[in-house]
């Protein structure tokens, strides 16, 4: 049996973080402009975190001074864990992409889905793999197309995009990255971390752990997500601290 077996594994899930946002208070060169993300490693590392997914939009755009994404990538790289980094659709994978642009990929515990490797990272000391679909430009796509099959014991989806029930009408606009019930359910996964929305959130059927962890500024919290010995999955949100 794999160590995983033994023992529980613990994410920390969050999204939209949007880093060097201009209508951040000062200027997106000043230190403050990444406490969001010194706020979730801190929170992280309280709950002794295996893992850390950011379900996109962790750059408000890509356009960011390079003194800010180094620094960035500093402090990414002293966190004690793997970080799972998700393209968005404010951070798309363009050739000017932040994480083509700066070292976001060199620490040698940051993984850019779409960039450092192709649509999964496996984690076989944990028996995690998290499987997402980078935006890779500014136009509509289907976050969950083409569902990844497991291979390991615990299988994590990641997904920036937009939850609708309403059924799909031809000719009515529900707008762009849509995400189904049928897409969750399709996964397979144990968790599905989802971002784009700011607010925390469980959307689907209850046959799948789908869901949104909201932006650390607007909810607050990040979600802790429990990969229990006998199976279970437990998710709970933690304050994020300032
Ligand atoms: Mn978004």
């Amino acid at each position: 049996m794999s160590v995983a077996a033994h023992r529980e594994v613990v994410l920390v899930h969050s999204s939209d973080l949007h880093l060097g946002t201009d209508n951040s208070f000062g200027s997106s060169c000043s230190s403050d402009a990444l406490s969001v993300l010194r706020g979730v490693l801190v929170t992280a590392t309280a709950v002794r975190a295996d893992l850390l997914i950011l379900a996109g939009d962790t750059f408000d755009h890509n356009r960011q001074p390079s003194a800010l994404l180094d620094r960035a990538a500093r402090i990414m790289g002293e966190f004690c864990a793997p970080i799972v980094i998700l393209p968005g659709n404010h951070d798309p994978l363009t050739p000017d992409s932040v994480y083509r642009r700066a070292e976001l990929g060199a620490p040698s515990n940051v993984c850019v889905l779409g960039l450092t490797i192709a649509e999964a990272a496996v984690f076989p000391g944990l028996g995690i793999e998290v499987w997402g679909r980078a935006h890779l430009d500014y136009s509509d796509m289907s976050p969950l197309v083409r569902p990844r099959s497991r291979s390991t014991r615990w299988q994590l989806a990641v997904a920036h995009g937009h939850y609708v029930e309403e059924p799909d009408v031809p000719g009515r606009f529900l707008g762009s990255w849509l995400i189904r019930s049928d897409d969750l359910i399709a996964t397979g996964a144990d968790y599905v971390a989802l971002g784009h929305w700011n607010t925390a959130a469980r959307v689907g059927d209850k046959q799948i752990n789908a869901y949104y962890s909201g932006s650390p500024d607007y909810a607050g919290t990040v979600n802790v997500v429990r990969l229990q010995r006998d199976g279970a999955v437990e998710v709970t949100r933690i304050g994020v601290t300032h």
